[in-house]
């Protein structure tokens, strides 16, 4: 069978060379990209907005959204600029136990995420109900760094790692979808690594 590679390296340090996607190769390090600056965020004031296609619209302080029940995942993150860093692990709060407090409309199937500085990201409702998606507070133990989206990120494992936004604010639910910050600049809206969604041109 075909190995690219990339795929050997894989082998190589221990992994199934399947989990690479194309196009891909692993990195060790965690890599940090971003447009525009890392935000000073005061936890005092910071909040969290679930808005849209909602019967009640909630705005959650720090203590209140740290409260809820919490999940953990390990997943593996696939970045559209072709690296690949396996077996992150994180904790945060599953969109279940929001949905449960402000009970999306039947109309609601998209998703707007809503971060710092005007960034946006946009997902089907469907990829934030899956289960390994998360709204992350901690990443392998520790609380997330700033560069990384203290204090809270987006992670939607099965899409490329833009649509995971970091110093999220706030869900909005739709009942149509809007492209977000790096999807009007051309990226894939849907964001497939294993069919190499990366660019619409
Ligand atoms: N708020 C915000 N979140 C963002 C971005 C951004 O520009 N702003 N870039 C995305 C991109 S392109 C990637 S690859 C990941 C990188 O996350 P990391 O820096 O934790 O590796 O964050 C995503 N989330
Ligand atoms: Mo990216």
């Amino acid at each position: 069978m075909f190995r690219s590679r990339a795929m050997r390296k894989v082998e190589e340090a221990g992994y199934d060379p399947e989990r690479l996607p194309p196009g891909q190769y692993l990195t060790e390090k965690w890599p940090v990209l971003h447009a525009g600056t890392v935000p000073d965020t005061d936890l005092a004031t910071w909040d969290f907005k679930v808005s849209g296609s909602v019967e009640t619209p909630v705005t959650l302080s720090w203590a209140e959204l740290i409260a809820l029940p919490s999940t953990e995942i390990t997943i593996d993150i696939h970045c559209v600029t072709r690296w690949s860093r396996f077996d992150t692990s994180f904790k945060g709060v599953h969109w279940s136990e929001l949905a449960k407090l402000v009970c999306p409309k039947p109309a609601a199937r998209y998703v707007g995420a809503h971060a710092e500085q005007e960034f946006t990201a946009n997902v089907p409702l469907k990829a934030l109900e899956d289960e390994d998606a998360l709204l992350a507070y901690e990443a392998d133990g520790e609380p997330l760094t700033r560069e990384h989206g203290w204090p809270l990120r987006l992670v939607i494992p099965k899409r490329y790692f833009w649509k995971s936004a970091k110093w999220l604010r706030g869900i909005e639910l739709r009942d149509h979808d809007e492209p977000g910050f790096w999807e009007r600049l051309g990226y894939h809206n849907e964001a497939d690594y294993w069919k190499e969604q990366r660019y619409e041109f």
